[in-house]
């Protein structure tokens, strides 16, 4: 097949693309390098030293002798170049992940808020808009989230897109109905996805566009089997306070002697990937197109659930790390708890890799390779979800971003 990865750079975006041509299919990064800024806007770098995505391509071509094309468009601000370029090439698949994905980074201000919902929406209507246009008959794979569902799961497993539910009729008798499983971002990133969701929905009854959307949960770990081929396709690894995501700033922080830095009880309960398995999920959701006509497929693209609380303990049993309970600077259930359905993949074939220590081990040696990299000031994570939250911060003289922290 010829696909596109949009945004094909990035953390996800750039195993995939290895591992599809690796399979034999002819692979267009289209990317603005916008998270490249983005790490310069922040002061901070990917834990791991990442090649140009140029050089990137050069090496797995003398890997392995198969040509991944880069294209460098920004799909939200430059229509006519993206439609162009759709044009001339017309692939058999579209995989979307160029997305500003970082929640923190969404809520950092009011500039940052417009920047994440213009980026967002745009690329993904761009992207549904041209291919009706083009009368493009790909099938599209989105990168969505778990958290459109929000995380509190009412004592019922969280179904794959889709709820059942009974409405009341006016003569009094019930019809049933399947509706978008309620939306209940946490975050203006967050909200972009609903907001994803309900123009993939529009574009799949109106036009028939092949859309499925992948509900994933936090992608963790940093290799896959073809980021190991050569040193220079290392994966980024973000450690950030806006950017890193919790597991993978767990380990880090424990191998830079950092203490843990869980946010208020840790009592949040989250649905988790590896990447290798996001990577293969993604592999699976291509294989298994809906047909022209079909309503959206929505996977639940998660392995398996933890507490915040109980991954900072683990990681201090294996590694000896403290752990330091935070404010925490996001407006979020204290505790919660989550079930949620996968039976998709795993009827797929998926067969996890779940957290097990052998793994969890590898990213804190991967951690300790690079540690001289790590700016430890870059750490905390102190992007607040309201002005309440960013004065309580300012007021606690312990938070780690008003003392350095040994
Ligand atoms: P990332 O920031 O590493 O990669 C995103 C890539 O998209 C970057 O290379 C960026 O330059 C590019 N991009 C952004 N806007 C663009 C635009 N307008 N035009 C062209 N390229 C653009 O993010 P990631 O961690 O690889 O995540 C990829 C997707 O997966 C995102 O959509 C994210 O929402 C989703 N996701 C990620 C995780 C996770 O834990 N990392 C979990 C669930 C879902
Ligand atoms: N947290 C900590 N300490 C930290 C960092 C985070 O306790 O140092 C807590 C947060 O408060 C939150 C939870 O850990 O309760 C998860 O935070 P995260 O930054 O790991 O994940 P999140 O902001 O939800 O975003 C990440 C990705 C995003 C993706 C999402 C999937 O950045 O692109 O969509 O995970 S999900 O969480 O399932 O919605």
């Amino acid at each position: 097949m010829k696909i596109a990865i949009l945004g094909g750079d990035g953390f996800v975006g750039w195993p995939t693309s290895l591992h599809l041509s690796d399979q034999g299919h002819e692979v267009h990064i289209i990317d603005n390098l916008s998270r490249r800024w983005i790490d310069a806007e922040l002061g901070v770098q990917s834990l791991t030293p990442m090649d140009s995505i140029q050089e990137r391509t050069r090496i797995w071509k003398q890997e392995t002798g198969n040509t991944i094309r880069f294209h460098l468009i920004d799909i939200a601000r430059d229509y006519e170049v993206f439609k162009a370029w759709l044009a001339e090439n017309r692939p058999d698949a579209i995989i979307h992940f160029a997305e500003q994905r970082a929640a923190p980074y969404s809520m950092k201000s009011d500039q940052h808020k417009n920047y994440t919902v213009n980026n967002n929406v745009n690329a993904t209507h761009h992207l549904l808009n041209a291919m009706v246009e083009l009368d493009l008959d790909a099938h599209l794979v989105h990168l969505g989230t778990m958290g459109v569902y929000g995380y509190s799961s009412v004592g019922a497993a969280i179904p794959e897109g889709y709820l059942s539910v009974d409405v009341e009729t006016l003569n009094g008798s019930k019809a049933a109905q399947e509706i978008l499983y309620p939306a209940n971002p946490g975050s203006i990133y967050h909200m972009t996805k609903c907001l994803d969701q309900l123009l993939f929905q529009f574009y799949a009854k109106n036009d028939g566009l092949k859309v499925t959307d992948l509900h994933q949960g936090i992608v963790w770990g940093t290799h896959t089997e073809q980021t190991l081929r050569h040193k220079q396709l290392i994966n980024r690894f973000d450690y950030d306070g806006d950017y890193g995501t919790v597991l993978n700033r767990f380990l880090i922080q424990a191998a830079i002697g950092y203490p843990l830095t869980v946010h208020g009880t840790g009592g949040q309960t989250r649905a988790f990937i590896h990447i290798q398995d996001s990577v293969r999920c993604i592999e699976l959701a291509l294989k298994n197109p809906p047909k022209k006509g079909d309503r959206v497929k929505v996977f639940n693209q998660m392995t398996e659930t933890h507490r915040v609380r109980d991954l900072a303990e683990l990681i201090s049993r294996l590694t000896g790390a403290k752990v330091a309970y935070l404010p925490n600077p996001r407006k979020e259930a204290a505790e919660n708890d989550l079930v949620v359905e996968n039976k998709q993949f795993l009827e797929l074939g998926l067969n996890p890799i779940t957290l097990e220590e052998g793994l969890l081990s590898e990213v804190v040696d991967v951690a300790k390779n690079f540690a001289y990299r790590v700016d430890r000031s870059r750490v905390p994570a102190v992007s607040a979800w309201t002005k309440e939250i960013a004065d309580e911060i300012e007021r606690d003289p312990e938070h780690p971003r008003l003392k350095s922290v040994s």
